[in-house]
């Protein structure tokens, strides 16, 4: 059976967090997006660990941004927008004698709610910075899973040295262990299974490769988290569909009777960034047993389609209660929403080959 009818259903509290709803980590900063959370639940609370970018106000005629300087210190770089040698067509990343910089400078805040709509900020709960020279230019998108009593956060660290994968492990929201970099440049979007498959973690990551091959979703095991191999890739980008250009995993797959269902974003040349399914075998998650052919959530409400980036619905995190799936995702690359879905409603998309 083909399901034809709309799959997410939105709140009618969207968005149900902006840049207004927490303040800035510093003075100098403003918060210009709020997005892509990771999700959890911890002391019988729903928590988002938001991805908060920032940089200065904007004065007229230049660009400013932060960034980590090498001794740990958030400095700004100002450069002239007419200056030939500036490329800012992009309002996320700019070109600058060509060296490339991120507009804005992310790092996560936890935020916890009891209702699933109204989030806070708890002060015993610290943010969590950028800190060294991996991440001299933020961190973002982090996915949280969870096996047994310790979260695994996985998150996307940027500096002059690539777009790596970096983790760290908490029980108590308050204390982390690092663990660094476990994919190296290029490589984002990771989510680590929240149960070993065969004995062994299993992870999504995105690795990138600019000549031949492209920017495809990859599958990895390990035996401690830190060490990875057996990579396999398992979704490449299709031509004329809403994944063309790149695609990435959410956050970690829900398990199925009829294998793991994994919600992923898919990008068009145009950066038009949707949502598809992708279901893969139980015992072999390598193994593809049914793929999105369209979009089963797209941007189309004004939250969605204008803003910071337009166009764009991104998630990396979701809760399960039985059959219904609870999305907290970007939209715009500027606000965070909630959407809610029957995941036996998205199986049904799913024609099995
Ligand atoms: C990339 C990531 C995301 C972002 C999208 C859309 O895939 O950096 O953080 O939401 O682009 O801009």
């Amino acid at each position: 059976m083909i399901y034809t009818g709309k799959i997410f259903t939105r709140s009618v509290h969207n968005p149900v967090l902006t840049p207004q709803s927490i303040p800035a980590s510093q003075d100098k900063l403003k918060i210009e997006c709020l997005l892509n959370p990771g999700v959890f639940r911890f002391n019988c609370k729903i928590g988002l660990l938001v991805r908060v970018a920032e940089r200065p106000v904007q004065k007229e005629g230049l660009i400013s941004f932060p960034y980590l300087d090498a001794s740990g210190r958030i400095e700004i770089k100002e450069i002239q927008k007419d200056n030939p040698e500036l490329q800012a067509e992009d309002p996320r990343v700019i070109t600058y004698r060509g060296e490339d910089y991120l507009t804005t400078m992310s790092h996560l805040c936890p935020v916890f709610s009891e209702d699933g709509i109204h989030f806070n900020e708890l002060p015993e709960y610290k943010r969590i910075y950028a800190d060294d020279s991996y991440t001299s230019f933020g961190i973002e998108d982090c996915r949280v899973s969870q096996i047994g009593e310790e979260y695994l956060l996985t998150y996307t660290a940027v500096s002059p040295n690539g777009v790596g994968v970096g983790l760290k492990t908490t029980r108590d929201w308050k204390t982390f262990t690092n663990y660094g970099l476990i994919f190296p440049p290029h490589n984002k979007d990771c989510a680590i299974f929240e149960e070993k498959v065969n004995n062994r973690y299993m992870a999504f990551h995105r690795p990138s490769s600019p000549e031949i091959g492209g920017n495809y979703l990859w599958l990895a095991e390990s035996p401690d988290l830190i060490h990875w191999g057996n990579h396999r890739c398992i979704a490449r980008t299709r031509e004329g569909k809403f994944d063309s250009a790149r695609l990435g995993a959410g956050c970690a797959p829900i398990r199925t009777d009829k294998g793991w269902l994994s919600i992923y974003h898919g990008a068009t040349e145009k950066n038009r960034y949707c949502l598809g399914a992708l279901l893969l075998d139980t015992e072999t998650p390598s193994i593809v047993l049914a793929r999105s052919e369209t979009p089963i959530m797209e941007p189309e409400l004004p939250y969605e389609t204008t803003g910071f980036f337009g166009e764009v619905i991104f998630t990396n995190g979701h809760l399960l209660d039985g059959d219904e799936l609870t999305i907290y995702y970007g939209a715009a690359d500027e606000v965070i929403c909630m959407a809610k879905a029957s995941v036996t409603d998205i199986l049904n998309t799913l024609s099995l080959k």
